[in-house]
């Protein structure tokens, strides 16, 4: 159990989105002198300083006082400042250190702690993770990166009334950098490809701060990793603590796996059937090989075998991951506006067995386009590229599959893949970039989508 208190000590929190202000609310409620501030001239609605300075919290608009921050005890930076923001240039060069807005929310959590992170499929996982552990009959807190009204910011964790019987936390990149203290006592990654290369120098610094999920490792550490993965191999590296396997593709070696019955399989104390792959409400391969980390992980959690089959029964599609949102003359429309790398859709597609009419495009993030070829070949029968990468994409893909370059509104999008789709199609949404070309989040483009689909389609 770790406790501490803030008592008298100065807090000052950089950014308030959801963690600034979940991180006001946690040191306010354990004592501390707490100032906010945030570079936006404008406050949006709902950014709650209303509520931080009813509790004591100053709370300051368009920009930072640095010599303020500087003599701050604890510097808490949101996830959305990115390290070369002029805020922490400035800090660094005063030798102030700042931790992230899970660090802070790790060293008061009264409880044990499931950390998931990995390139895709980490909300999905830590979801399903909190589900199963919820069908088991044990008491289940899950919030971190987790986003789009889905589950709370990780300080929000540490103000429940009652200690839960485990934490779940879905850890960003960005988040994992700031980290000190973090350890989990199970931690999982889902898999590893290159992303966020428009905040990161390369892909090996990208996978540094994924790393730092190991920094605090000791020989209690439980590790829940894809089996035979050589990128994850590498960041796990010698850490201490034991390993644990899963593998929708192989039994060897694997803690879960699909066995050759197309069962999903638990084997921690003898080998346990779960539930028949096809029975999982999750759309995809990928997800089958989400679930199977959810399981392995739940099982390691105490989980018992009925609990987590029942679990897996009754998962639910979340919202812009593989979610189908219409059916018209035997056409399935699936949002998955939620890929907004090249991995995410190429799993997309790996994962489906129908004919698919792909729409892709979105803000360019400077990521590598032309492994969408070997996803698209064979698979899809027209692309239709759209937003500020569509260009890029066109020349990723010429030659590789017909295209369709569309340069109006999504509508216009939507109608162009009305106008292509046949009997047996999958209409897919899976845009390999993100969004904020055209929307605000891909949780507005996802949404724009689904309407779009349920009344055009
Ligand atoms: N800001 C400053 N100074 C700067 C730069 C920015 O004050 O120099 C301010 C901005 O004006 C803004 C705030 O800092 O008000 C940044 O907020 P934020 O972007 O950190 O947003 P939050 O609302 O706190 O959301 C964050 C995560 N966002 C990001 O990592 C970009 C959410 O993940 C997460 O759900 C939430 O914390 C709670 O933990 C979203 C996400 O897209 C879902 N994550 C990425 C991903 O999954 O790929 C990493």
């Amino acid at each position: 159990m770790r406790t501490e208190r803030l008592d008298g000590s100065s807090v000052a929190i950089i950014g308030l989105g959801v963690s600034g202000h979940a991180a006001a609310r946690l040191a306010l409620t354990l004592g501390g002198q707490v100032y906010v501030s945030d570079s936006r001239a404008e406050p949006p609605t709902g950014a709650g300083a209303a509520d931080l300075r009813a509790l004591g919290a100053e709370v300051e608009w368009g920009g930072h006082d640095l010599a303020r921050l500087a003599r701050a005890d604890l510097v808490v930076v949101s996830p959305g400042v990115p390290p070369h923001a002029s805020v922490l240039r400035a800090l660094g060069e005063r030798g102030v250190r700042w931790i992230s807005e899970p660090e802070l929310a790790f060293r008061f959590l009264p409880g044990p702690l499931i950390a998931v992170t990995g390139t895709n499929g980490k909300t999905t996982t830590t979801l399903l993770v909190g589900h199963l552990l919820d069908a088991a009959g044990l008491d289940v807190a899950v919030g971190g990166n987790v986003g789009g009204g889905l589950a709370p910011a990780a300080s929000e964790l540490a103000l429940r009334a009652t200690p839960a019987d485990w934490y779940v936390l879905e850890m960003s990149s960005f988040q994992l950098a700031g980290v000190e203290r973090f350890r989990p006592d199970i931690g999982v990654v889902t898999n590893l490809s290159p992303d966020h290369l428009d905040r990161y120098a390369g892909v090996a610094d990208y996978y540094a701060d994924k790393a730092r999920l190991f920094q605090n490792a000791d020989a209690h550490s439980r590790w829940v990793l894809p089996l035979a993965d050589d990128a994850v191999a590498a960041l796990v590296g010698d850490a201490p603590g034991e390993r644990y396997w899963f593998s929708d593709t192989t039994a060897e070696g694997a803690h879960a796996f699909v066995d050759a019955a197309g069962t999903l399989t638990l084997a921690l104390e003898g080998t346990e059937a779960l539930l028949e792959a096809d029975r999982l409400p999750l759309l995809g391969a990928h997800n089958r090989t989400n679930a199977l980390a959810a399981a392995l992980t739940a099982g390691l959690a105490g989980a018992g075998v009925d609990g987590i089959a029942k679990g897996l029964g009754s998962a639910r599609p979340l919202p812009h991951r593989m979610e189908p949102v219409a059916e018209r003359g035997d056409v399935l429309w699936v949002n998955d506006s939620k890929a907004t790398n090249v991995a995410a859709t190429l799993s997309a597609l790996r994962s489906l067995d129908r004919p698919v009419v792909l729409l892709v495009g979105g803000k360019d993030k400077g990521e590598d386009l032309h492994p969408l070829r070997r996803g698209v070949e064979g698979r899809v029968r027209q692309v239709i590229a759209f937003g500020a990468a569509a260009e890029r994409i066109a020349g990723a893909l010429e030659g590789a599959v017909p295209i369709d370059h569309v340069r109006g509104d999504l509508s216009q999008v939507v109608a162009a893949a009305r106008a292509v789709a046949r009997p047996g199609d999958i209409v897919l949404l899976s845009p390999a970039c993100s969004s904020f070309d055209m929307f605000e989040s891909y949780e507005h483009r996802g949404r724009a989508f689904a309407r779009l689909a349920r009344e055009h389609g």
